[in-house]
């Protein structure tokens, strides 16, 4: 690590290095040096296939964003994620073992498996939707697609009856989850219907927008940056807004085995909405908002068919830590959908407040 680091432009000797944090994709590394500390990460190449256009699309986006930061006279270094380059100039390197790109280190910030106090969540909602205002005048032209039809979900379910076949051993053990998709299928196509039948458009949207990608302040509870840009491309509001709830408003975590836990906090999602709504009510039209609750199911069932996906893949995809990780995950995500579904009325209501 020692050895990669010293490609990049850092400041300071090189101390130490550890595995960091709890995503799912890349491989991440807190670096601390004699002066700063940094984060490195080891692009996922399988999922990501063109790393020069994924990193280019982070520069492009924190470089508009910065500008942004500067014109409110906020430390640049904090308020966006600052890519460091390396010696040559690049957005990252390739060696032997992958690609690389290093961030500066966001201190005095965490990130959140499960929401610790509604007021953090709140400032979660203002964070993304700050996010999406900041991106609302950036050219998405300059983007590159970096995971095709990443959140196609008629396109995720259709590969789940692909693979369905592929281990006989794995599908017995998911025919329940299994079935309860298929009930749904219908449902899957709602956002993509909208959009085909022009009732609602595109924008740069972040993608992946669970907790544990916005870095939070414990001390004052309030959202730093939004990080994990890696599928920030054009997509759906009701989309960015579906995945924080779908990972926020569950009361156990997206792996509790303790189904019992596994609950749907409606308190929650209408202080995620309040918030979400405060940033964007100018910008977002009444189509959108009345996606919202349908984001908000449509990127749980998402999640379940991608977890479900790979479990009967062999867990090629998502990181796992045992077994039946990826199944787990699913029937977390089944029974929130459960869940909100009892309360569907009042959640459509709850949007319907604010056309
Ligand atoms: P993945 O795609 O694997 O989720 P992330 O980019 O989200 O990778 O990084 C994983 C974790 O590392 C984050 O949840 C966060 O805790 C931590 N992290 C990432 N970038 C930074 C940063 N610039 N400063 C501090 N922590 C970070
Ligand atoms: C992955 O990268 P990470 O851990 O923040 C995944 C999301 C899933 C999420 C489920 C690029 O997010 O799409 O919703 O896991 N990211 C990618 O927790 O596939
Ligand atoms: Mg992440």
């Amino acid at each position: 690590m020692q050895n990669i680091m010293n490609q990049f432009k850092i400041k300071g000797e090189f101390i130490s290095s550890e595995r960091y944090g709890s995503g799912h994709i890349n491989d991440t590394y807190k670096i601390i040096t004699s002066e700063k500390w940094y984060i490195a990460q080891k692009i996922n190449h399988t999922i990501f296939e063109n790393v020069e256009g994924l990193m280019n699309n982070i520069e492009a986006v924190t470089q508009h964003i910065k500008e942004k930061v500067l014109d409110q006279d906020l430390d640049p270094n904090r308020y966006v994620l600052q890519v460091i380059k390396t010696l040559d100039d690049e957005l990252y390197l390739k060696n032997d073992q992958g690609y690389w790109r290093v961030y500066l280190f966001v201190k005095d910030a965490l990130t959140y498996d499960l929401v610790e106090n509604s007021d953090q969540f709140y400032q979660s909602a203002l964070a993304f939707g700050l996010f999406q205002k900041q991106l609302n005048d950036f050219d998405a032209s300059q983007l590159v697609e970096t995971i095709p039809d990443f959140h196609n979900t008629p396109k995720r379910y259709q590969r789940l009856m692909d693979v369905i076949n592929q281990k006989p051993e794995r599908l017995e053990k998911a025919q329940q989850e299994i079935e309860f998709i298929i009930e749904r299928e219908e449902f899957t196509h709602l956002v993509i219907d909208a959009y085909e039948n022009g009732l609602i458009k595109k924008r740069v949207t972040h993608n992946d927008t669970k907790l544990n990608n916005v870095m939070i302040d414990p001390k004052t509870n309030k959202a730093i940056c939004v990080i994990d840009l890696d599928t920030v491309m054009p997509g759906f509001v009701s989309d960015d807004f579906g995945d924080s709830i779908r990972f926020g408003c569950n009361t156990g975590l997206e792996d509790e085995q303790d189904l019992s836990q596994v609950k749907f906090d409606i308190e929650l999602y209408k202080i995620y909405l309040k918030g979400y709504m405060e940033s964007l009510d100018d910008i977002l039209t009444k189509e959108e908002i009345r996606l919202l609750p349908v984001g908000a199911k449509m990127m749980t069932l998402e999640n379940a068919i991608r977890f479900t996906t790979d479990f009967l893949e062999g867990d090629v995809y998502f990181k796992t830590n045992y077994d039946e990780h990826n199944l787990v995950r699913a029937r977390t995500q089944i029974k929130l959908i459960k869940e909100m579904e009892k309360v569907w009325d009042q959640l459509i209501a709850l949007s319907e407040e604010y056309l």
